[in-house]
This record gives structure tokens, C-alpha cells and sequence, in this order.
């Protein structure tokens, strides 16, 4: 029989590759959205006659009951989050409602409705933080160092504590960074990719960025995505950190985009103590030996291919928009 998916977050770089994955594995997929004065359906639009889009928000739980009475999912995805590290220090208390109770409300609502759905909720590196082992594993202690990662650690319990609690075919992914051309453009990677692309086509002449030698382990989110499907698919839930196990920094990666475009990042990049973080995140490497073992997960681009592809994809759509 056909499976049935619920996305939350679809409209976001994540649920739209989920999504994608998904559909080509045969589901129905249903994605929540929430009200919004324009629509902003560009990264699901290629697929949008495939979807059924419902309105729902995860701050209000009776709008998730209503969704998961109509629709009946098999599977929930729980993707939406106030999601973007530097903004979490604005508005802490949205975060938190958002990113951490967010989460609950979801839970408590597949309890409510039917406790055999099976649920991945997306957890983050950012609980790691200020890293308390090398590299980081699903045993490695929380450290958040932002309202944000904050949020995560409490997302990331709740959902442990309502498979103990309740029984609940509950996973949380604790995957570290992952870009694509759908990245929103106030992160880091697409920030840097879609300037470099500006600056070739002579329509800015810098970049102006934060800290350089913070270090990430960056991986594709296509790659990523099927890592939460195949939580999902086995009998037992469980967590699982997603990684590339290579880590690399703010500059290397300005070094390798600019080098895509024949150009050298020092004679661009400018630094703004704006992009600053109060407290920030130094160094992120993940251990994904279980998911790779026991999910047989795989990744499919690296580093130079992740960031090559991303300036390839800007260089494109600037060049159409200049055209
Ligand atoms: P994203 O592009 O920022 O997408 C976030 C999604 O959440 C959007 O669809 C957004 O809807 C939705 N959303 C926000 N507030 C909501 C609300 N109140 N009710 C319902 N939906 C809401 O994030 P992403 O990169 O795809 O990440 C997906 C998830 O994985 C997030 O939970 C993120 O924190 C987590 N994560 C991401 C990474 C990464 O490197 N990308 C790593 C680890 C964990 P609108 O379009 O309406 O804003
Ligand atoms: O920052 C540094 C910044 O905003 C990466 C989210 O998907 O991944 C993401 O969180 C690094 C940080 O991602 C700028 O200080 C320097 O050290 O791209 P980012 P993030 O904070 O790692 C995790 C896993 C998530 O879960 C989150 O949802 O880059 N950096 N200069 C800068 N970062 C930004 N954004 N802008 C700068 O100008």
C-alpha cells in the first residue's frame, strides 16, 4: 500500500529534498505550511502539482491535531524551526517556542491521534557546541552555545523521552551542517557561493563575513535527506548522527568558491564584527560510523563538489537574471 508522509517545514531547503526523496520512493506526501502574506513555495515548486499542501504552524497544536486527523500519516517529518543560529540570539523566545515546544506539540499530537505514526525529528551538531569530544558521536555530552542550540537539546529530549515514555517510533538525526543551492541565503556557504557569483558578473565587489576560522563538516542535504528516511524504515527507533567526518573552515570554503569563479577570495572578503556570534561554535566533526553501519548511508558529493556545484547553480540564475 502506499505510504503517507507529513512534512513539517516542506517550504525549506530540507523538506523540499525530502520531499523529492519521497515522492520517488512512491509516497504521498503531504506538506504543512504556514500562513504567510506571500507564498514562498520556490524550492517545492518544480513538484508542487505532486504535493497536498495543508495549513497548520507548530505553535498551535490544534492546527496539528487537525492535519494528522484529515491526512493520516504513515510517517511525520518534523523539519520547521526557527532555524538560523544568529537570529536565535534576537529572538530567543520565538526560537524556543518554535524549535524546542514545537517539537512537543508535534508528539503530543501523533499521541493524541494515532501513536503508530512513525516520527524523525531533525536535531542538530549545534548541540554540541563547545565540543566536548573528538570527533562528536551519539554519546558525545550537549553543549549549545546559542539560544538555538538550546532549543535543539530540548527537541532532541523530548523526543527521547516521548519514545520512553509513551512507546512512540520516535528518531532524532543529530546531523551536522548541510548546504545545497536551495540554502537559504543568510547561511554561511550560499551567502558566500551567491556573492562570489555577484562579484563575477561585476554586480558587488566583497563579501563581508564574520569569523573565517570557524570550522564545519559540511555535506549535501540530498545526501542527508534519505539518511532521515531510512530511520524511519526500520524496526527500531533510535538516533543517529549524520556526518561527512571531515571538518573545514569559513575560509577554506571562501578559497574554493572563489576559485570556482577564477578569483581570489582575499581581494573580496571583508571582515564585519556584525556577523559575529556572542558565543560561538569553533569546531564541528561528526562520527557517523552508526548510521553508516546499521542505515548503510552514504554520502555522495564532498566538500569541493558541495561548494563547486552551489557557485555553478548561482553563477546560472544570476546570468539568467542579468540576461
Ligand atoms: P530552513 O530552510 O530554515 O527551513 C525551516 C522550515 O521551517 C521552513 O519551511 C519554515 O517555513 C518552517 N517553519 C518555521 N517556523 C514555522 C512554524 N512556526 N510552523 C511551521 N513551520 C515553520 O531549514 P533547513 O535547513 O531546511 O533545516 C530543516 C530542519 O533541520 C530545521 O529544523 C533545522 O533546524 C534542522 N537542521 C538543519 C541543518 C542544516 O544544516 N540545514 C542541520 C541540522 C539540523 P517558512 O518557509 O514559512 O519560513
Ligand atoms: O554559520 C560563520 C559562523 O550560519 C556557519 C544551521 O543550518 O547548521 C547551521 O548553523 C559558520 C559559523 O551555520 C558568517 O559564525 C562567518 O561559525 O552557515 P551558518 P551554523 O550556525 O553552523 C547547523 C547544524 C544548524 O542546525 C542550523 O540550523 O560560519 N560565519 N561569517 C558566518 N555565518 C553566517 N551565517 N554569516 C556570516 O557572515
Amino acid at each position: 500500500m502506499q505510504k503517507r508522509a507529513l512534512i513539517t517545514g516542506i517550504t525549506g531547503q530540507d523538506g523540499s529534498y525530502l520531499a523529492d526523496w519521497l515522492l520517488s520512493e512512491g509516497y504521498e506526501v503531504v506538506g504543512m505550511v504556514r500562513r504567510s502574506s506571500t507564498l514562498n513555495f520556490e524550492r517545492i515548486a518544480h513538484i508542487q502539482d505532486r504535493l497536498t499542501l495543508v495549513s497548520a504552524d507548530v505553535l498551535d497544536e490544534v492546527s496539528i491535531v487537525e492535519v494528522l486527523r484529515e491526512h493520516r500519516p504513515d510517517e511525520v517529518y518534523n523539519l520547521a524551526a526557527q532555524s538560523f543560529v544568529q537570529t536565535s540570539w534576537g529572538q530567543p523566545v520565538l526560537t524556543g517556542e518554535v524549535t524546542a515546544l514545537g517539537v512537543t506539540r508535534v508528539l503530543d499530537a501523533i499521541r493524541l491521534t494515532n501513536p503508530e505514526i512513525r516520527f524523525y525529528q531533525a536535531s542538530s551538531s549545534e548541540m554540541f557546541g563547545k565540543v566536548r569530544e573528538v570527533p562528536q558521536t551519539e554519546h558525545t555530552p550537549f553543549y549549545p552555545r546559542s539560544p538555538y542550540g538550546v532549543a535543539k537539546v530540548y527537541g532532541h529530549w523530548i523526543t527521547v523521552n516521548y519514545r520512553e515514555s509513551y512507546g512512540l517510533h520516535a528518531s532524532s538525526g543529530i546531523l551536522f551542517n548541510h548546504e545545497s543551492p536551495r540554502r537559504g541565503l543568510e547561511f554561511v556557504t550560499r551567502k558566500v557561493t551567491n556573492g562570489v557569483a555577484r562579484i563575477k558578473l561585476g554586480l558587488d565587489r566583497e563579501i563581508r563575513l564574520g569569523n573565517l576560522e570557524a570550522k564545519r563538516d559540511w555535506g549535501f542535504a540530498g545526501d542527508y535527506v534519505q539518511a532521515m528516511w531510512a530511520m524511519l524504515q526500520q524496526d527500531e527507533p533510535d538516533d543517529y548522527v549524520v556526518a561527512t567526518g571531515e571538518t573545514h573552515s569559513v575560509r577554506e570554503l571562501c578559497e574554493v568558491a572563489f576559485a570556482r569563479a577564477g578569483l581570489n577570495y582575499e581581494d573580496h572578503i571583508q571582515i564585519d564584527q556584525r556577523f559575529k556570534r556572542p558565543a560561538e561554535v569553533d569546531f564541528l566533526v561528526g562520527n557517523a560510523a552508526k548510521v553508516r553501519e546499521k542505515l548503510g548511508w552514504r554520502t555522495h558529493v564532498d566538500f569541493v563538489g558541495l561548494i563547486e556545484m552551489m557557485v555553478d547553480a548561482d553563477l546560472d540564475v544570476m546570468r539568467r537574471q542579468v540576461s
